[in-house]
């Protein structure tokens, strides 16, 4: 089941809103990556309170641990981990992919030994499709091959690219076979590759498209290519992609690549840049980012952003932060997850705030403005 009603354009950037099998889901979007079944250091209260509306989990990790028969027995994540709002979760592929040389890929599926305790393991699209099943994600993302920008020293060559993203469109249909085998009231999302080469991307969004899918994802991006290389292909390919159909940039990125995401079309991010960034003392802000371990801090009873309106923001000062960061203290990161998070989906509350309001590009000159002047 999923429903999607664009509300509002301007340019490329659109206003949207999603309705999944566990709630609505407004658009522009960040959804806070949940890998392992919890937003690290974060409570799903928490992630209500600073609104956000859908969270990620991962098939290939939640596989592993806790196992496909302790979430059947919960009946799905949602119950699980305690979070009753839309989920949407990753194939695996990716993830299987980060392993490296530690895995086999054929045209059948993924062969792996497991990560925890060394089991020989096999991923196919059918088995991505059963374990996504069990998670009952409302989301579910198709078993693609992420086609690496550079391997074993050269930048992948077209040729390869174009062998990649065949492969990940064979997986496409046999992850919608699979998926209709049964009835599901989940939505499966297809996943353009084709690497740096355009015409490839537009073969495989072509070829997506055929398959009527009721969403779609760009992958293959912001896997370690220069900057530039991924500002072409985000503006390239989201405005290509059904208007009527939501649009998710795998992985991106930056405030800055959020915002020039939703410039290009897309509607749905994740990240794991404000948690990861967050674990390391690095705070986004509407001024610019925070490192919390300056020793600058030391003495600031300002919050971390004056405009802030967070949990960590209304109740704490630079300077206990920094004291915490100093003594190695777990609500350390806590607090920095929060207000990162809080950030993120704020930043996509206000695009959509600007968008009904018809003054998008003014919103992102002042973004842009804000975000250079830096904090004192
Ligand atoms: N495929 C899948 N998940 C992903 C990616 C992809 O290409 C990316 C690329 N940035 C992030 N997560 N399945
Ligand atoms: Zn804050």
């Amino acid at each position: 089941m999923l429903q999607f009603e664009l509300l509002q354009t301007d340019g490329h950037a659109r206003r949207g809103r999603l309705t999944l099998n566990h709630g609505v889901v407004e658009t522009p979007v960040f959804m806070p990556v949940g890998t392992y079944g919890t937003v690290k250091g974060v409570l799903p209260s928490s992630l209500e309170e600073m609104g956000a509306q859908i969270i990620l989990g991962n098939t290939f990790h939640l596989w592993l641990r806790p196992g496909i028969d302790v979430l059947n027995q919960f009946g799905g994540l949602h119950r699980f981990e305690g979070w009753n709002k839309p989920i949407l979760t990753d194939s695996g592929g990716f993830q299987v992919w980060s392993l490296g040389e530690m895995r086999k890929i054929s045209e059948e599926g993924v062969r792996f030994a497991s990560p925890v305790n060394g089991d020989k393991l096999f991923l196919t699209p059918e088995t991505s499709m059963q374990i996504q099943r069990a998670l009952n994600s409302d989301i579910v993302m198709q078993f693609d091959e992420c086609t690496p920008y550079e391997t074993k020293g050269h930048l992948t060559t077209e040729r390869e690219a174009r062998v990649s993203m065949e492969l990940s469109l064979r997986w496409a249909k046999r992850c919608l076979d699979e998926f209709n085998r049964n009835e599901n009231p989940n939505a499966l999302f297809g996943i353009v590759q084709g690497g740096m080469f355009e015409h490839l991307r537009e073969e495989s969004l072509n070829a997506l498209v055929d398959l009527d899918l009721p969403g779609y994802a760009i992958g293959g991006v912001s896997v370690g290519e220069p900057k530039p290389e991924m500002q072409r292909i985000v503006a390239h390919t989201p405005h290509r992609l059904p208007a009527n159909k939501p649009r998710y940039l795998m992985g991106v990125g930056t405030p800055e690549d959020l915002v020039e995401g939703v410039a290009a079309g897309v509607d749905m991010f994740d990240c794991v840049m404000p948690t990861r960034n967050a674990r390391n003392a690095h705070l986004f802000t509407r001024f610019g980012d925070v490192r919390l371990r300056n020793s600058r801090f030391r003495t600031d009873e300002r919050p971390v952003d004056e405009t802030c309106t967070c949990h960590t923001c209304k109740h704490f000062s630079r300077a206990y932060l920094h004291h915490l960061e100093r003594c190695g203290e777990m609500l350390a990161p806590m607090l920095a997850s929060i207000h990162n998070l809080h950030y993120y989906v704020n930043l996509m509350r206000e695009v959509r705030e600007a968008l009904d309001a018809g003054t998008f590009p003014q919103f992102v000159a002042q973004f842009k403005a804000d975000r250079a002047r830096g904090t004192t």
